[in-house]
């Protein structure tokens, strides 16, 4: 661990209780100056901490920051997120991630952005991402299964981030195949897998999610369908720390299981889909479909039943869903 870590980890007592300089030093192993320097320098990063000559230190507010610290004291993983690289802002979390996948960064490296200038969505859509109000990051994965599996990580992150949000937020998110995350109808996150594969191997994964926290109002263009948990909860903030390390923990403990549980992932998505039973038009770069979504595979393809009654298994696209068309019934009486 760290040593920031150890020193955030000993501040943060339940009462923000004043913990003596000679504490910190022994704890650490360094003296009392470089603690003393140290915690000077966190002032600046927004940390306030108050000096007492005979008490010590003593917390008393922390920035509303994702960084790496604060990421990591607390975060349960083996591996995900325990390697953070955090920028206050960078054109796309997912670029950084692939510069770094290629450089042979270490699985479970996480690029933390406060602000992104050129987040991205899939086919060169924009994801707008102000700064410090939403979750922008993204994973360096190096998954040991075959390319064709790859779209199950989508699948895992959108369960991963539906249940951290219900269960931290109490805001009761949906998943709409094959990357959104709904609230109330609107968007409330989406998700990039950006894969580097051979034939027959993946060489790497970058898995960039984006999830509107704290957004108090959006852009004119995506105001009709874009929510945050903030506007969900009649604005109640949500910590993004808290929030990104459930995240984090659930996407780990699906991820270690894959893609033996494939078959219990699909289980959960299913339930937690918004989607499934609908009448829906999906739209792909190679055609328009409309058919009611039946089911997902284990490749995490959609199985759409086309009005035919043909089913189709679907591999990409962007879902809408229909209103039920009305059914014209004669009666007799
Ligand atoms: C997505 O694309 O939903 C994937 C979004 C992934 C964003 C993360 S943030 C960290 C990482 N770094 C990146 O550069 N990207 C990832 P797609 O399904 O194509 O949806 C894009 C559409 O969502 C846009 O065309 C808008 O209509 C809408 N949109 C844009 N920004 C939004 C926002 N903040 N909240 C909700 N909807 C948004």
């Amino acid at each position: 661990m760290e040593q920031e870590d150890v020193l955030l980890r000993l501040l943060s007592t339940p009462q923000n209780d004043y913990i003596s300089g000679e504490q910190l030093s022994r704890a650490l192993g360094v003296s009392r100056t470089a603690i003393w320097k140290y915690i000077t320098e966190r002032r600046i990063s927004g940390y306030v901490v108050e000096a007492q000559p005979r008490l010590g230190y003593r917390l008393v507010s922390r920035p509303d920051k994702l960084l790496p610290a604060e990421v990591r004291v607390g975060l349960r993983t083996r591996l995900l997120g325990q390697v953070v690289e955090y920028h206050e802002r960078v054109d796309s979390t997912n670029n950084r991630g692939k510069e770094l996948a290629f450089q042979g960064a270490e699985e479970g490296t996480l690029v933390v952005a406060e602000e992104q200038t050129g987040g991205r969505g899939r086919r060169g859509r924009a994801w707008s991402s102000p700064p410090g109000t939403g979750i922008w990051v993204s994973l360096v994965l190096r998954p040991n299964f075959q390319p064709s599996q790859a779209p199950l990580l989508t699948l895992t992150a959108a369960v991963a981030a539906a249940e951290a949000v219900r269960d931290l937020a109490g805001v009761s998110a949906g998943i709409k195949w094959p990357n959104d995350i709904l609230a109330g109808g609107r968007k409330l996150a989406g998700i990039l897998t950006e894969m580097n594969a051979e034939l027959d191997v993946i060489n790497h994964v970058v898995l960039g999610i984006g999830i509107n926290v704290n957004t108090p109002a959006f852009p004119e263009d995506i105001a009709a369908v874009a929510t945050s948990l903030f506007l969900e909860r009649g604005g109640k903030p949500v910590s993004r720390v808290r929030l990104l390390q459930s995240f984090l923990e659930r996407f780990e403990s699906w991820y270690d299981r894959l893609p033996q549980a494939a078959e219990q992932l699909l289980q959960r998505w299913r339930e937690l889909s918004v989607t499934l039973g609908q009448n829906v038009t999906v739209t792909s770069p190679a055609a328009v479909l409309a058919g009611v979504a039946r089911d997902v595979d284990s490749e995490g393809a959609l199985l759409l039943e086309t009005e035919d009654g043909q089913v189709v298994r679907v591999l990409s696209g962007d879902v809408s869903l229909r209103p039920r068309q009305a059914v014209h019934r004669e009666e007799f009486m």
